[in-house]
């Protein structure tokens, strides 16, 4: 996506996120840009409500988002974002996680959590992940707007003060994220936050994408997630992103060679094009390299 940076101060930004571990960006998406992304779901809604408290059992989400349409392969390496990411995490990062969230009228608040707490590493630590949520609907304290604690990436693992806190102490302390439709912020994956209740009459719909560094283990699975002649029509820096690349020196290496090779056309993985059995000869046949 071709957005102008130069009045984008990625510094500034980034200071926020040390700071209080969470930044916006007001015009993260332009009018055409937010019609296209609901343009891009409309197809998928409607097919997928959580199935426990924490996905919303009255929440829609749309998995893979990245894949779905033309827009998210441009909003996944928004100019801005890949800049204040590259401040954080190391070269070769990766997107981990790429969905739609729908939070319905009468949803309740999720769980508070963090979203690299998945990375059971002790805290206080640097982020392992971060996070991008856009506001397709516009985020009010009464339809579900994103609840956040600043500061709270810079706590240890027993909270504010090296305590646990009382449910009371967490929610007096918790910050709705009230954004306009077109908007985002992205946070440090430490940061304790949810979804908030939905009070309103209408559905408040976001997308988020996360990124991890290039070490981590993704949460959604893209390359079985994506097909393969998906992948291979994006652009090399969502390859990238979707870990069609190499962390030096070899993490995500295919039988020794690079990723990319996987996406060419008439790629047979050498486990089945070097094997000497019957496997072989049923094979098409593979132009050489
Ligand atoms: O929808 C939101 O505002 C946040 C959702 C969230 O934090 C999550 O599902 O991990």
């Amino acid at each position: 996506m071709d957005k102008p940076t130069a009045q984008f101060d990625a510094d500034a930004h980034a200071a926020e996120i040390r700071e209080q571990g969470f930044t916006v960006i007001r015009d993260f998406m332009d009018a055409a840009t937010l019609q296209a992304v609901r343009d891009g779901l409309a197809p998928y809604m409607g097919a997928h409500h959580g199935r426990n408290a924490f996905e919303g059992f009255n929440t829609e989400r749309v998995y893979t988002l990245v894949a779905r349409a033309k827009v998210f392969e441009d909003l996944t390496e928004e100019p801005r974002v890949l800049a204040l990411l590259d401040r954080f995490l190391q070269p070769g990062y990766l997107l981990t996680a790429s969905q739609s969230i729908r939070i319905n009228p009468g949803e309740a608040a999720q769980d508070l959590h963090t979203d690299d707490g998945f990375y059971r590493q002790p805290r206080p630590r640097p982020a392992i992940s971060y996070t991008v949520i856009a506001a397709i609907d516009p985020f009010t304290a009464e339809n579900g707007a994103t609840e956040v604690i600043p500061g709270s990436h810079l706590w240890g693992d027993h909270g504010a003060g090296g305590r646990p806190n009382s449910p009371e102490e967490m929610a007096a302390m918790l910050v709705p994220m009230e954004i306009p439709a077109g908007a985002c912020f992205v946070m440090a994956g430490t940061v304790v936050h949810r979804g908030g209740a939905n009070r309103s009459d209408k559905p408040r719909l976001a997308f988020t994408n996360q990124y991890c560094e290039p070490w981590g283990r993704t949460q959604e699975n893209f390359f079985l997630g994506i097909p393969p002649e998906r992948a291979r029509a994006m652009s090399p820096r969502l390859q990238g992103l979707l870990g069609y690349d190499i962390w030096p020196p070899f993490m995500g290496m295919v039988s020794s060679l690079h990723p990319k090779k996987a996406l060419q056309p008439g790629w047979v993985p050498p486990v089945v094009a070097q094997s000497p059995g019957p496997t072989r000869s049923r094979l098409p046949q593979v132009p050489p390299e």
